[in-house]
């Protein structure tokens, strides 16, 4: 796309020649900027003829923005150096998460070969797990327990056979249970199989998905578990593109660029990586024509993009936050901060041994990514759910420091930055973005080791009940503002 030489115009497929529309292979699920700039770029990279359907989370909002663009959305290339400007035109049809009967439609066509996820952490409502065991299906969730009764009062007695008539997407709230209704109508319409792709950054993402809905199709109505576990295929993936939320500058900077008045740009940077490992029984697109990766195991990949960018992201957020930085740049180019993350690495890197992950190049490109000055990537946002994510990103490395004889200092750092963090937002009457703020309120009311205890038990039950762990983790509480 060159510089505008006509007058300012609405992006849609009247005012842009996206060409023959795909034909909709792909239902995804939490239709936000990372997808779009993600799994989609990748879709429409691949060229040969796969579409998407999201849905969105939460909101309606960014379906009803791509839906007046006919699905079509400025995709910006950020580097240090300059933008780079792609219309996407894979995301052929957009929608309401709570839109059931659609979801159920396009599940019940042997066309759609996959769903992809991108729910978040939170989103596939686990109980923290014990160490080395999958989690399970958080049923004392509110919504989870919502579900529960909702599926089983329009299911019962119906084998599943029923349609989605009067089930109402805003009382089905969770993943799994919206993915059910969905399973439940391509079971009864013919059974074919079907893949799942979790594209969120948990360890053992597709283990995850798979936990997450077989448990509830289990309490639900076991029968429909026995076909999902012999039908459905849960992939798992490492995804990476850093993609901060689009603002109103990203906006007005793509008009001036292109001509084109998006009201739904998504701006990321060059980079991009997605590896992969599962089966799909119903086919896929040609991704890797765009770069991906398919591997027999992933556990490695996984670790050393959830340890090495996600482990030292949350440091920078909390640490970095507590010293008055705002944005991963500005938190980057702070020595204190730049020290921690190197001994972060240094401690993650003893665990990434396989010498195919090139941890040194990794590592210098890692660096090289959060510097981008053209990023305004904000701390806050990285920020949000902290209990969760830091269950995966700065416990494993810790346990595995720890197990190899070692303090692992540097890899508890990042709790004791975010336990300081959530403190000083609860003295300051600020709200905590997490699906734990509730017993996180409660932890902070201790004080000393016990207030630094009740909250690792939030994160890790287990650590928590060892002593040298909870007094390493209390003897870096309060050093990050010096
Ligand atoms: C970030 C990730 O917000 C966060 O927790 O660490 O979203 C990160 O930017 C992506 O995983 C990069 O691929």
């Amino acid at each position: 796309m060159s510089a505008t030489e006509t007058a300012t115009r609405p992006l849609n497929a009247t005012t842009y020649d996206a060409g023959a529309r795909p034909r909709v292979r792909i239902v995804h699920l939490g239709l936000g900027a990372f997808h779009r700039a993600h799994q989609a770029w990748y879709t429409e990279r691949a060229g040969d003829g796969w579409g998407i359907a999201a849905f969105t989370g939460r909101s309606p909002e960014a379906a009803r923005q791509l839906t007046g663009q006919d699905g079509l959305y400025t995709l910006v290339e950020r580097a240090a150096e300059g933008d780079r400007h792609e219309v996407i035109g894979a995301e052929v049809e957009a929608h309401d998460g709570a839109d059931l009967q659609t979801l159920a439609t396009l599940l019940a066509h042997p066309d759609i070969a996959i769903v992809t996820l991108t729910v978040t952490e939170a989103g596939y409502r686990l109980a923290p797990g014990t160490e080395g065991e999958q989690a399970r299906l958080d049923t004392g969730d509110e919504l989870v327990a919502t579900d529960i009764s909702a599926l089983r009062a329009h299911y019962e007695g119906s084998n599943f056979t029923l349609g989605t008539g009067g089930l109402d997407g805003r009382i089905v709230r969770t993943t799994a249970g919206r993915l059910l209704v969905g399973l439940a109508a391509r079971r009864a319409a013919g059974g074919w199989p079907i893949a799942i792709v979790s594209c969120d950054n948990l360890p053992g993402n597709g283990a995850a998905a798979r936990t997450s809905v077989l448990d509830l199709a289990e309490l639900v109505d076991p029968l429909l578990a026995s076909w999902i576990d012999a039908n459905v295929s849960f992939v798992d993936s490492s995804i990476d593109r850093i993609t901060p939320r689009t603002t109103d500058a990203d906006r007005a900077s793509v008009l001036e660029a292109t001509g084109y008045d998006d009201v739904s740009p998504v701006v990321t940077e060059p980079f991009s990586s997605w590896v992969l490992a599962g089966d799909f029984p119903a086919g896929r697109p040609a991704w890797e024509a765009a770069g991906a990766v398919f591997v027999d195991d992933l556990e490695p990949y996984e670790r050393r993009k959830l340890w090495l960018l996600n482990g030292s992201h949350s440091l920078m957020a909390y640490a970095g936050s507590l010293r008055g930085h705002t944005t991963v740049s500005e938190a980057l180019a702070d020595e204190k901060v730049s020290a921690w993350i190197e001994a972060f690495w240094d401690a993650a890197a003893n665990h990434l041994q396989d010498p195919q992950l090139d941890i040194p190049t990794y590592r210098a490109a890692l660096r090289e990514r959060f510097a981008n000055p053209r990023i305004a990537h904000h701390l806050t946002q990285i920020g949000m759910d902290g209990s969760l994510k830091l269950a995966a990103r700065a416990v494993p490395v810790y346990r595995a420091e720890h197990g190899a004889g070692r303090d692992g200092i540097a890899a508890l750092r990042p709790l004791a930055a975010w336990m300081d963090r959530i403190v000083a937002q609860l003295a300051a009457g600020q709200e905590i973005h997490d699906p734990a703020a509730g017993p996180l309120a409660e932890a902070a009311k201790a004080t000393g080791t016990d207030q630094t205890a009740a909250l690792l038990a939030i994160v890790d039950a287990s650590l928590a009940a060892d002593p040298d762990t909870v007094s390493a983790l209390h003897a870096l509480r309060g050093t990050f503002t010096d």
